[in-house]
């Protein structure tokens, strides 16, 4: 198994997971910076050029939502299986995940990686925060007096594996105290520990907080 890895993205949520499961596999790095993301070695593996993708099973698959729930269906843990009750939450919060993320990447690149910095738009910014906010909201409420997202852990709470070490960039972790704490648990899980360690230091955050511009 080739886990195709950026220090920092979404390629966490896998490595985390393999690692929950007891699975083995090698990382192979890349940059976000470079353009080896859009060489064609690259996009043969991933057609939109991102990161991550898991060789596996004499193929390579794309998606991170993807990845985790075909890792779930092989090992046949880790998930509520198709037709039980939690199902539906389960595939709920696969998803939830990706659409919180979607919005820690638009913030990543107007705080982050937009160069000049006159290119970047602080409407822009706060749109993205308020709409942060509304999805760290609706999992705070949801974690009130929870250990994890299903009634047991599962491969939904790696899915936020990127999102965990993201929100409290951008939002006050008093905010979301049930989020905040969930975060927490879940990072100094000994599966999160491991694959953080192997993981690398972050490779896109270079300060806690990043604070909204004025304007
Ligand atoms: N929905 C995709 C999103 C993947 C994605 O955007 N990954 C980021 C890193 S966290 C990336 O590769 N960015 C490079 C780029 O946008 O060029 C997934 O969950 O796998």
């Amino acid at each position: 198994m080739i886990l195709h890895h950026v220090p920092g993205a979404r390629s966490m949520r896998v490595l985390w997971l393999i690692e929950e499961l007891g699975l083995d596999c090698t990382l192979q790095n890349w940059s976000l910076t470079d353009g080896g993301l859009r060489s064609a070695a690259f996009l043969a593996l991933s057609p939109a050029g991102r990161i991550p993708a898991l060789e596996i099973d004499g193929r390579a698959i794309f998606e991170s939502g993807a990845i985790v729930q075909y890792l779930t269906e092989r090992q046949g843990r880790l998930a509520p299986a198709p037709g039980t009750p939690e199902r539906a939450d389960f595939l709920e919060w696969l998803h939830f995940a990706e659409t919180q993320a979607a919005i820690l990447q638009n913030l990543n690149i107007q705080h982050i990686f937009l160069r000049p910095p006159e290119a970047r738009s602080p409407a822009l910014m706060r749109l993205d925060t308020r709409r942060l906010a509304v999805t760290a909201r609706a999992m705070d409420q949801h974690l009130h007096g929870r250990e994890t997202l299903l009634a047991e852990f599962s491969a939904a709470d790696c899915m936020f594996g990127f999102n965990i070490e993201a929100l409290f960039r951008f939002l006050p972790r008093a905010d979301h105290p049930a989020l905040a704490a969930y975060c927490d648990r879940m990072r100094a899980r000994p599966a999160y520990l491991r694959a953080a360690a192997r993981a690398g230091g972050d490779a896109i955050y270079a300060r806690d907080f990043y604070e909204l511009p004025d304007g």
